[in-house]
C-alpha cells in the first residue's frame, strides 16, 4: 500500500518565507562559495570547474526553488484547469546555462565566477547532458514544458527517472559501440526528490470478483513509484513548473533479512532488483519476450503513478473547496499522451474511476474521454505499437479486460450506426484477433478513446486523415487536429548563439522576439542591407569558428572554416536516408579526382558533416555509420581533395552538440523519403540560425519553405502522393536508374573505402521489392534531383551576398516554428487552459 501522504505543503502551518537572494556579483560569489563548502559532493577546499559547476548549480536552485514553490501555491489557490504531458521521453540536455539565462541573471553570474577565477561557459560545459530521450519526440517533450513554462500556463510534466538514458556512442574501427552512460553518477542538482509522494503500482496478479459484482485487481507484484521533480523556469517569468519524473522502489518490507541471514543474498534481495530493472533503462531491447514485457511494465508505471498523482491533486484542491464531483475531473484535467507509450492512461484511468471510485461505465468513460488527447507521431507501420494481448493479460489483467469491453463497445456501435464499415472492423477495431498473433493496436484504441487526435505537421496530418485514420475520420469528423511542431527560442537561438541574437535585438531594437518570434520577420528589410549582412557575416564565422575548434578536439580532423559546412544530424534511420547524402559526397569526390587541379579550385569547398546514433541492433543504421567513417577516413586524408571537401561524422550527437552545431551551419539536409519524416524539428533550429535547408516536401519542410518563400529553399525529390506509384514501378522492373548513381554504388563495391562488406547496405537500394529492400525508399529515385539541388547550392554559396540574403530570410521567417506558438494552440484548441500567472 502507499507509504507517505503525498501533500503539497500548502495546507500545512509552515508559512512561506522569501529568502532574499543574492543580487551583485560579490554575493553571488560568496553565496557559490557558501554551496561549495555546504551542500558538498567532493572532498573540502577543491574548486576546479568540477566543483564550480555544483556549487554554481546549487547556488541557481535556491532560486528555482523558490520561484518554484511560488507557483505550486498559486497553482493551488487558484486551482486552475490543468494540463499534464506524459511522455515515456525527454531530452533535457544541459539545465545550467538555461536556467541562467531565463532568470535574466547572465551578468551577475559571469561576474560572480569571474571573481572565482572561472568563465561561466567553461562551467557550464562541466554538466553532463539529461539524455532521458532518444530524438524528436523526447526533444520537443522538453521544449513543449519550456513554453508552457514561459507563457504561465498551469501544466506539469510527467515521466521515468532512467538511471542509464540514452547510450554514448564511440566510433571504434568496427563503427559505433554503444557504451552506458550513467546520467546520475556524480547526482543531478536538477532533482528534487519528494519522499512524501509514492504510489503503489500494481503488476501480474488476477482479478477478483465480488458477490455486487464488483471487479479489482489483487495480489500479483506491488513496487512504489517516488517522486523527483525537475524546476523548469519560464523565460523572465516567475512561472517554474515541474517535470515529475519516477523512479521504481521496492517496499521496505520487501527486503528478505531472513533469506539473507541464510547467506540466500541474491534471493533476499530480489524484490529490491526487479524494481529496479523498471528504470533502468530508456527503451530497453524489445527483441526478447523479457525486452517486451519490461517495456511494458515501464509503460505502465508511468501511466499508474501519474494517474494516481493527477486524482490526488484534483481531489486535493477539490477538497479544499467542499467536496467534488468526477463530472468536474475533465474541467480540470488535461492529459496529453505524446504518442501511444502512455496509452495505457485509458485503461487505467478507466480503472481508477472503476473499482476504486465506484463510477459505473458510461461515467467513467465519459470522464476519461474528455480528458484524455493523443498526438500522433509516425505513420511507419514498424513504430505502430502493438502489444500481444497474452503479454497484456498476464501483466495486467483488469486493463486487458477494460481494453476488451473498449474494443466490444466499439464494435457494437459500427454495427448498430455505421454497417457501411462492417467490413473495415477488421483494421479498426482495437483488438487485432489474428489466431496467429492477437494483439492490441495502441493507436487505434488511442484514436477511439481520446478526444483528439492530432499529428506534428500539416503533411503529416493531412495523411492521418487521408490514410492511416481515414475510416475515424468519417466517424468522428472533428476530432482531428494539426499542431505543427515547434521549437524553444531560448534554447536554440537565444542561448546557444548569443552573437546572433545580440545583432537580431540590436536591428529589431527590441529582445521582445524571444517571446514573440514572429517579430523575426522585421529582419526582412534587412536582408540586402550591407552593414547587417556584415555583422551577420561575422557573427555565422565566429560560431563555424567555434565549431571548427571543437571538431578538431573530438574528431583529431582540421577543417577549413571558409568552407561551406553542410549538416545533417539525427536518429540514423534509412528512412531519413543518411545514404543519400554519403552517396552524394561519394560522387562528388570522385568527380573531384577526375577534375585537374584547376577545375578543381572552381568548385565550392565543402565540409560535409554528419552525425547521429543508430538503434543498438538496427544493422543497416550501423552499416550506414560505419560508411561514413570510412568515406571520411579516405576523403581527409587525400591531399588532392581534402582542400576541397571533407567527410566528417560527428560522434555522440546529442543536445549540447547540437548546440554547438547548429549555430555554426550553413547548409543542413533534411532529405527524409517523401510522407516518412512525420514534422522533423532540427530542421526548425537550423532555419533560425540562418543556415540553408536542401530537403525534400516532407513533414514541416513543406511549412519551412513556405514561410521562408520557395527560392531560399533547395527543393528536391518526389512528393509524398507520387510515392506508392514510384513504388510500384520500382516493383514492375521499370525503374531506370541514374548513371551517376550506379557510378557512386560502384565505386563504394571497387573497394575505395575499404574491404568492409558493403554489399548488404547497397543492396537494399537494388532488386524490385521489399520494406527495407528494392530501394523502398527511393533513394535512387531521387538521387539525380539532389545532385541538381546541390549544384545549385554550390552555385549560390559563391555569390556571397546572395547566400547572406538566404540566410538572413531564413531566421526571419522562422517565427512560425516557435514551441511558444505550438503550445499556444495546445492551450487553446485541445486543452482549453489559461494562463495562471504567479503574481
Ligand atoms: C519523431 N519521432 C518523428 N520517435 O520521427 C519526427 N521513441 O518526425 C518528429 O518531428 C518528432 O517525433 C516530434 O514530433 C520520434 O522521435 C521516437 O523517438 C520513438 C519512437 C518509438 C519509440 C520511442
Amino acid at each position: 500500500e502507499a507509504k507517505g501522504t503525498p501533500g503539497y505543503g500548502v495546507s500545512a502551518k509552515v508559512p512561506a518565507v522569501a529568502y532574499p537572494l543574492a543580487e551583485v556579483p560579490a554575493e553571488i560569489a560568496s553565496n557559490i562559495n557558501y554551496h561549495a563548502q555546504f551542500s558538498p559532493h567532493f572532498s573540502p577546499f577543491k574548486f576546479e570547474p568540477e566543483q564550480a559547476y555544483y556549487a554554481t548549480a546549487d547556488s541557481v536552485r535556491d532560486r528555482l526553488v523558490q520561484q518554484w514553490n511560488e507557483t505550486y501555491r498559486h497553482f493551488h489557490n487558484v486551482d486552475p484547469k490543468q494540463t499534464y504531458y506524459l511522455s515515456m521521453e525527454y531530452l533535457q540536455g544541459r539545465a545550467l546555462t538555461n536556467a541562467i539565462g531565463n532568470l535574466d541573471i547572465q551578468n551577475a553570474y559571469g561576474g560572480a565566477l569571474k571573481k572565482l577565477g572561472h568563465a561561466l561557459e567553461e562551467i557550464a560545459e562541466q554538466e553532463k547532458d539529461a539524455a532521458l530521450g532518444n530524438g524528436g519526440l523526447g526533444r520537443l517533450a522538453s521544449c513543449f514544458l519550456d513554453s508552457m513554462a514561459t507563457l504561465n500556463l498551469p501544466a506539469w510534466g510527467y515521466g521515468l527517472r532512467y538511471k542509464y538514458g540514452l547510450f554514448k556512442q564511440q566510433i571504434t574501427k568496427e563503427g559505433q559501440e554503444e557504451i552506458a552512460e550513467d546520467w546520475l553518477e556524480k547526482f543531478s542538482p536538477w532533482e528534487v526528490v519528494r519522499h512524501d509522494v509514492v504510489y503503489p503500482v500494481r503488476f501480474f496478479g488476477r482479478v477478483e470478483v465480488n458477490p455486487n459484482g464488483f471487479r479489482k485487481w489483487v495480489d500479483g507484484e506491488v513496487v512504489q513509484a517516488l517522486a523527483y521533480d525537475v524546476p523548469i523556469p519560464g523565460y523572465k517569468t516567475k512561472n517554474t513548473i515541474s517535470l515529475r519524473i519516477w523512479e521504481a522502489k521496492a517496499c521496505a518490507g520487501d527486503f528478505n533479512l531472513f533469506q539473507f541471514n541464510d547467506g540466500q543474498y541474491e534471493a533476499a534481495a530480489q524484490l529490491h532488483s526487479q524494481a529496479q530493472q523498471i528504470c533502468a533503462v530508456l527503451y530497453p531491447g524489445d527483441a526478447t519476450e523479457n525486452g517486451k514485457l519490461l517495456r511494458l511494465k515501464q509503460q505502465f508505471f508511468l501511466c499508474s503513478a501519474s494517474l494516481q498523482d493527477i486524482i490526488f491533486r484534483f481531489k486535493e484542491r477539490r477538497l479544499g473547496k467542499g467536496t467534488w464531483q468526477w463530472s468536474e475531473f475533465p474541467s480540470k484535467v488535461a492529459v496529453q499522451l505524446n504518442d501511444t507509450h502512455p496509452t495505457l492512461s485509458i485503461p487505467e484511468l478507466m480503472r481508477l474511476l472503476l473499482d476504486d471510485e465506484g463510477l459505473g461505465w458510461d461515467e467513467a468513460w465519459d470522464v476519461t474521454t474528455r480528458t484524455i488527447a493523443y498526438t500522433n507521431h509516425t505513420v511507419l507501420p514498424e513504430a505502430l505499437e502493438k502489444w500481444s494481448q497474452s503479454v497484456m493479460r498476464k501483466l495486467l489483467p483488469r486493463h486487458m479486460e477494460i481494453i476488451e469491453e473498449i474494443d466490444k463497445r466499439f464494435v457494437a456501435m459500427i454495427c448498430k450506426t455505421r454497417t457501411d464499415l462492417e467490413s473495415k472492423l477488421m483494421s479498426i477495431r482495437i483488438l487485432d484477433n489474428n489466431p496467429q498473433k492477437p494483439v492490441v493496436r495502441m493507436a487505434n484504441l488511442c484514436v477511439v478513446s481520446a478526444h483528439t487526435v492530432n499529428g506534428v505537421a500539416q503533411l503529416h496530418s493531412d495523411i492521418l486523415k487521408s490514410e492511416l485514420f481515414v475510416d475515424y475520420v468519417s466517424i468522428w469528423p472533428t476530432k482531428f487536429q494539426n499542431k505543427t511542431n515547434g521549437i524553444t527560442p531560448r534554447r536554440w537561438l537565444r542561448f546557444c548563439s548569443p552573437e546572433l541574437s545580440s545583432i537580431i535585438t540590436k536591428w529589431l531594437k527590441s529582445e521582445q522576439w524571444v517571446t514573440n518570434l514572429d517579430q523575426l520577420t522585421g529582419l526582412r528589410k534587412f536582408a540586402d542591407n550591407a552593414d547587417f549582412q556584415a555583422e551577420w557575416a561575422s557573427a555565422k564565422m565566429a560560431n563555424k569558428q567555434r565549431l571548427a575548434e571543437y571538431i578538431e578536439r573530438v574528431t583529431g580532423e582540421s577543417i577549413d572554416p571558409h568552407s561551406l559546412f553542410d549538416i545533417q544530424v539525427k536518429r540514423i534511420h534509412e528512412y531519413k536516408r543518411q545514404l543519400l547524402n554519403i552517396l552524394g559526397a561519394i560522387y562528388r569526390y570522385k568527380k573531384l579526382k577526375e577534375m585537374g587541379p584547376k577545375e578543381r579550385k572552381n568548385t565550392t569547398p565543402r565540409t560535409i558533416m554528419i552525425g547521429g546514433k543508430a538503434f543498438a541492433t538496427y544493422t543497416n543504421a550501423k552499416r550506414i555509420v560505419k560508411l561514413v567513417n570510412d568515406v571520411g577516413a579516405v576523403v581527409n586524408n587525400d591531399p588532392e581533395v581534402s582542400k576541397y571537401l571533407k567527410v566528417v561524422f560527428i560522434p555522440n550527437y546529442n543536445v549540447s552538440v547540437a548546440e554547438m552545431l547548429i549555430p555554426g551551419s550553413e547548409l543542413s539536409q533534411h532529405i527524409s523519403t517523401a510522407g516518412m519524416e512525420a514534422s522533423g524539428t532540427s530542421n526548425m533550429k537550423f532555419a533560425l540560425n540562418g543556415c540553408l535547408i536542401i530537403g525534400t516536401l516532407d513533414g514541416a519542410n513543406v511549412e519551412i519553405r513556405e514561410e521562408i518563400q520557395e527560392e531560399n529553399f533547395f527543393l528536391f525529390g518526389a512528393t509524398a502522393d507520387e510515392v506508392p506509384r514510384l513504388r510500384k514501378e520500382r516493383e514492375n522492373g521499370l525503374f531506370k536508374p541514374d548513371p551517376r548513381f550506379e557510378e557512386a554504388k560502384h565505386f563504394i563495391r571497387s573497394g575505395a573505402f575499404g574491404s568492409y562488406d558493403y554489399n548488404p547496405l547497397l543492396e537494399s537500394l537494388e532488386g524490385n521489392t521489399g520494406y527495407g529492400r528494392g530501394d523502398y525508399f527511393l533513394v535512387g529515385y531521387d538521387f539525380p534531383s539532389y545532385m541538381d539541388a546541390q549544384a545549385k547550392v554550390d552555385e549560390a554559396y559563391k555569390d556571397r551576398k546572395r547566400w547572406l540574403k538566404m540566410s538572413i530570410l531564413s531566421t526571419a521567417g522562422s517565427g512560425k516554428f516557435s514551441s511558444d506558438r505550438t503550445i499556444s494552440q495546445y492551450a487553446k484548441e485541445i486543452w482549453n487552459i489559461a494562463e495562471c500567472r504567479v503574481p
